[in-house]
Formats: structure tokens, C-alpha cells, sequence
């Protein structure tokens, strides 16, 4: 081992990973540049990273073919209850999992080296940040974590001053024999893959995946599963939210976060050049937000993550600028195309589709060819200080306070742009029952309706009835302070299939409408879903959209919302019990009004 770790806690942990894993050697991690580029090297070296010639200290892996997004039925959340973990989590006893956990781990890191990479998640030694220590013999992962977190050997002094850390143990389980060749990315089949959770012990156990949430484990696994479950105990949140600031002509700020699922548009979101004259938006967060209630009563909001792991497809100069000039040095990309001036591409990054490109499986791609070049879950991971509108608070140790709440998803139909919530109760039902289409940011089927409370099924590290019940608490202490609360569907088609409403940049108009909502600007029309716009409020200057497609937009049919209720029904009778009764009220009103 390179370094002497005095914090017994850790030591002891360290020993006792290693005797279980049988790694060849022990590395601890300090962050600094040198490191990064010295694992680099090695992952040239050993053909797992591609350097780009045509962007600075950028990097393109390239994943095994199984192993390309999150595993959410590979997933569990394990409380000594299965009533504890919930309806929405798979759930295995402590000690069943442990014990077979163990049998994996047991000699799981042979012929490799075991990183141990100290990481804050939020400013290093600020009070609302989280210390974790990730054990992981996967350099992809080190340099990862090193653009995600902040990995520091600060943090090692944190400890030994008495700051407690959360241990998360990775592995992906792939041990090499002696003179055993190594392929390009190891990992374990998935039947084999377990991502675990016991909150009860703030522990995280991960093994077989190298892939994003799966694997980096401050993320969806600390900085969501196990710090929802802190937030519940400790009375704050932890949210599957991306955070900005708009600021308006006369300088007036207004801070927003937004939950969507995954793959559902937060990083375009958070990072959006507002085409309403005279109106400025600045990045926070893209993913994950931290929110606690404040002195003087209203809730702030920090991003616990100091990096994005945005969808790369999709992404362009038209979408969003922003994540573009952010990605042009020191960025990690997974499953992208190479072209062969060796620079990646992806689907939807310009309109100019090369002739000859290496697909994401590392085969030769013409525009001829059948399958995507880039994977549709392809990733950048890049450093958030480098976006352009990064906002100068975003590192504020005492966060930004929070005016505006939005859920929302991606719906063809049924559901309009925009509405707000009657009440907070209101919207805590509109967080609970928001819905959306599948994506590929987790292993299945893609484009199937869920509910995904919060955009939180995946995140939730206990039972959701509880959850829903935290959400009406905070409302109570919050009172008159707490955030207004809205629902978007920037993802509406019309009768052709075509998208009703441009998205990106427009959407600010949307942002200014909730923004006037909050300054008593304008007022609302009653629906039985909500309070909706009236015509005209909505600033529509410059965009080339007709009325009908408007209206259309707007619209809300209350046959095809008595159509939702069967389906809001058996969502909310998985919670039995652990329903909150302010919920099943809200649901009732919902049918009398339509
Ligand atoms: O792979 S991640 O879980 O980090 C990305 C996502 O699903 O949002
Ligand atoms: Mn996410």
C-alpha cells in the first residue's frame, strides 16, 4: 500500500476488503492530476482507453456490450424488513445478501489492484457534504470518480478529525489468473451483477458492473439511495433534481430544480440559453440535488456531484450549446463513434454524417449500416466547472434557495406543457403519480409507460409511502416558504407523431410563465389537473408555432384522464398501508373533478 491510513475505521475496512478480494496490490488515491494521468497510461496502454486527437486529455472506452447502462432488477435496497425497503425495490435479507455477496467477492480481485478512493460528495469540508471511501479495482472507475467527486487526500484528514465516511465496495468481478490476458472491459455476467444498498448501515456492496451508476458508486448509490434514506432519518432531501438559476431583465433571480427520469433532458435543461430576450439561466446541477431547510425557513439546495454523466445522442451545438463547449478537453466518453480523424461522434451531434466511423462495439460503421454507431445510453463524463454557464454559487457550501419545484416525464399524450399545482399536498400527488416512457439509461425495454415517483423508482433507498410522507412533512414545516410546484411534458406529439413543442431553448418560456406564477405576475385557469395558462401568458415572441398546435398542446380531455385512474389506482395500492392518507384524498378529488 502506498499511503498509511490512520483512521481506524478505514484501515480496518481496507484490511478486510482485501483479505476478502485477494487483490495483488493496494493503491490509495489522492486526486491529483498526476494520478489521473498515470491511470490513464495504464488504460492506453492496456488498449481500454482510445485517446482523441482532436480534443485535449479526452478519452474513449468502450463498454462490454452487456454491460452498457444501470441495472435496475440487479438493484436492491436491504433493510432488515422488506416492508422497510418497500413496493418499488427489489429486496434480499441483510444477511442472505451478504453471505452471498461474499462467495463473489472472495478472491474477486486477483491479478488486479484495489484503488481506494477517498471522495466528498459536495465542497470538501463543508457541513452538508458526505464523505465516502469507494474501494473499486476498476482504473476507469478512479478516473471517473475524479471528474464526479471530489477524491482528495483532504478527505483522509477530514477523517482523521473525526468525520465519519460512507464505505462503498466495488468490484467488477473479473479476476485475472496468472498470465491471463485482460480483455477491454471486464466485468461479470449479470446474473452475477448486484448493485446493493443497506441503509440501515449507510453501506454500498456493488459487483460485476463497470458502467455509470452501477459502478460509481457517489452517485445514484450514495449521493441518492443511502443519502435519501439520511434525509428521511435527518429531515432534509435528497433528490434525483437538476438545479439552476434564471435571472430576469432586471436582475431578479429565481432558483429552480426539476426531477425527470433518466435520459428525460435535465442535463439540456440545467444548462439552457433561454430564447426569451433578456433572460439569463446558469447551471447548479444537472442530476442530483441536496436540500435543506435554511435559517431564515426556505430550503437550499446544493449539487453533492462536482461532474456531469450526461446521455452524450442528442446532444449538439442546437440542443445544447452549453454541454458542447464544456465537452471540448478533459472528458471521459463511453460507447460513442470514433471517426477516423479521431474524434468521437454520436447520433444527432451534427447533421454531417461521416462516411466511415467505428461504431460503439468497435466495428467499422457506414452510413449504410443498420445498427446506431454510438450506443443510445453513450456517456461524457466532464469536469462541471468547465460549462460556460456554470453558476459562480454552484460550490456555495450554503446552497441556492429553491422558488420552483417541477416533475414531469415524457408523454406523447395526455399531458399539456405545463400546469401548477393547486397546493403543495397538490403537487406532492403530482410527484407521486408522475409518469414517463422508458429510456435506455437502464437495461430493458425502452418507450414502456411507468409510474416513477419523483423520478425517484430507481433512487429511493426505502419504502416510497414513506417517502411521500417525508414530502408532506417538509411541506408542513415549510409552510409559507415552500417552493411553488408545477408539471411539464416537453415531449407532447400530435395526431402525426410529430413533437407539438420545440423543447430546448423555448422551454425558458415555460420557466418565465412559473416565474410570473411566483411573482403574482399572471393568473391561472382551474382545470381538474391543475391551474393551466391563460392564453397569451405564455411569452411566445419569436417562435413560429400555430394556435392549434398550441391548443393542442394545452389541452386536457378529462376522458383520457378518467383513463389514467385505474393505473394511478393500482400504483398507489402497492403502498397499502404506508399510503399517505393526504394522497388517497388527493386522488379522490382528482376523480370528483373530473
Ligand atoms: O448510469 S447513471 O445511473 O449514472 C445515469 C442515469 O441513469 O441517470
Ligand atoms: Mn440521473
Amino acid at each position: 500500500m502506498n499511503a498509511a491510513i490512520k483512521n481506524e475505521k478505514l484501515s480496518n475496512w481496507i484490511k478486510e476488503v482485501a483479505d476478502m478480494c485477494q487483490p495483488d496490490n493496494i493503491y490509495v488515491c489522492n486526486g491529483t492530476k498526476e494520478e489521473y494521468n498515470f491511470m490513464m497510461a495504464k488504460l492506453i496502454a492496456s488498449g481500454s482507453a482510445i485517446p482523441l486527437e482532436k480534443r485535449p486529455n479526452s478519452y474513449l472506452f468502450r463498454s462490454d456490450p452487456s454491460d452498457v447502462a444501470r441495472v435496475e432488477d440487479r438493484t436492491f435496497i436491504s433493510t432488515s424488513s422488506k416492508d422497510e425497503a418497500g413496493p418499488t425495490n427489489n429486496w434480499i435479507d441483510p444477511s442472505e445478501l451478504k453471505e452471498k455477496m461474499k462467495r463473489l467477492y472472495r478472491g474477486c480481485m486477483k491479478g488486479r489492484t484495489m484503488y481506494v478512493i477517498p471522495f466528498s460528495m459536495g465542497p470538501i469540508g463543508s457541513p452538508i457534504s458526505k464523505i465516502g471511501v469507494e474501494i473499486s479495482d476498476s482504473p476507469y472507475v478512479v478516473c471517473n470518480m475524479h471528474i464526479m467527486t471530489r477524491v482528495s487526500s483532504k478527505v483522509l484528514d477530514l477523517l482523521d478529525a473525526g468525520r465519519d465516511f460512507i464505505p462503498c465496495l466495488h468490484s467488477i468481478g473479473a479476476p485475472l489468473k496468472k498470465g491471463q490476458e485482460d480483455v477491454q472491459w471486464p466485468c461479470a455476467p449479470i446474473e452475477s451483477k448486484y448493485i446493493s444498498h443497506f441503509p440501515e448501515e449507510n453501506l454500498i456492496w456493488s459487483f460485476g458492473s463497470g458502467y455509470g451508476g452501477n459502478a460509481l458508486l457517489g452517485k445514484k448509490c450514495l449521493a441518492l439511495r443511502i443519502a435519501s434514506a439520511m434525509a428521511k432519518r435527518e429531515g432534509w432531501l435528497a433528490e434525483h433534481m437538476l438545479i439552476l438559476r434564471l435571472t430576469n431583465p432586471e436582475g431578479k433571480q429565481y432558483h429552480i430544480a426539476a426531477a425527470f427520469p433518466s435520459a428525460c433532458g435535465k442535463t439540456n435543461l440545467a444548462m439552457m440559453q433561454p430564447a426569451v430576450k433578456g433572460w439569463k439561466c446558469e447551471c447548479i446541477g444537472d442530476d442530483i440535488a441536496w436540500m435543506k431547510i435554511g435559517a431564515n425557513g426556505r430550503l437550499y439546495a446544493i449539487n453533492p456531484e462536482s461532474g456531469f454523466f450526461g446521455v452524450a445522442p442528442g446532444t449538439s451545438y442546437d440542443t445544447n450549446p452549453m454541454a458542447m463547449d464544456t465537452l471540448k478537453e478533459n472528458v471521459i466518453f463511453t460507447n460513442c463513434a470514433l471517426t477516423d480523424e479521431g474524434d468521437v461522434w454520436w447520433e444527432g451531434i451534427n447533421d454531417a454524417v461521416p462516411s466511415h466511423l467505428i461504431d460503439w462495439k468497435g466495428r467499422d460503421w457506414t452510413p449504410e449500416s443498420k445498427n446506431d454507431a454510438a450506443h443510445p445510453n453513450a456517456r461524457f463524463t466532464a469536469p462541471a466547472s468547465q460549462c460556460p454557464v456554470i453558476c459562480k454559487d454552484w460550490e456555495n457550501p450554503e446552497g441556492v434557495p429553491i422558488d420552483i419545484f417541477i416533475f414531469g416525464g415524457r408523454r406523447g399524450s395526455v399531458v399539456p406543457l405545463v400546469y401548477e399545482a393547486f397546493s403543495w399536498e397538490h403537487g406532492v400527488f403530482l410527484g407521486a403519480t408522475a409518469a414517463s416512457e422508458t429510456t435506455s439509461a437502464n437495461i430493458g425495454a425502452v418507450g414502456n409507460l411507468r409510474r416513477d415517483p419523483f423520478a425517484m423508482k430507481p433512487f429511493c433507498g426505502y419504502n416510497m409511502g414513506d417517502y411521500f410522507h417525508h414530502w408532506l412533512n417538509m411541506g408542513e414545516k415549510l409552510g409559507s416558504k415552500a417552493p411553488r410546484i408545477f408539471y411539464v411534458n416537453w415531449f407532447r406529439k400530435s395526431q402525426e407523431g410529430k413533437f407539438l413543442w420545440p423543447g430546448f431553448s423555448d422551454n425558458s418560456r415555460v420557466l418565465k410563465w412559473m416565474c410570473d406564477r411566483v411573482d403574482g405576475e399572471v393568473s391561472a385557469q382551474k382545470s381538474p389537473i391543475g391551474l393551466l395558462p391563460l392564453e397569451g401568458d405564455i411569452d411566445l415572441t419569436g417562435l413560429n408555432i400555430s394556435a392549434e398546435n398550441m391548443e393542442e398542446l394545452m389541452s386536457v380531455d378529462p376522458a383520457e384522464w378518467r383513463a389514467e385512474i385505474p393505473d394511478i389506482e393500482a400504483h398507489f395500492a402497492m403502498f397499502g398501508k404506508r399510503l399517505p392518507e393526504k394522497l388517497k384524498h388527493q386522488l379522490k378529488d382528482l376523480i370528483t373533478r373530473l
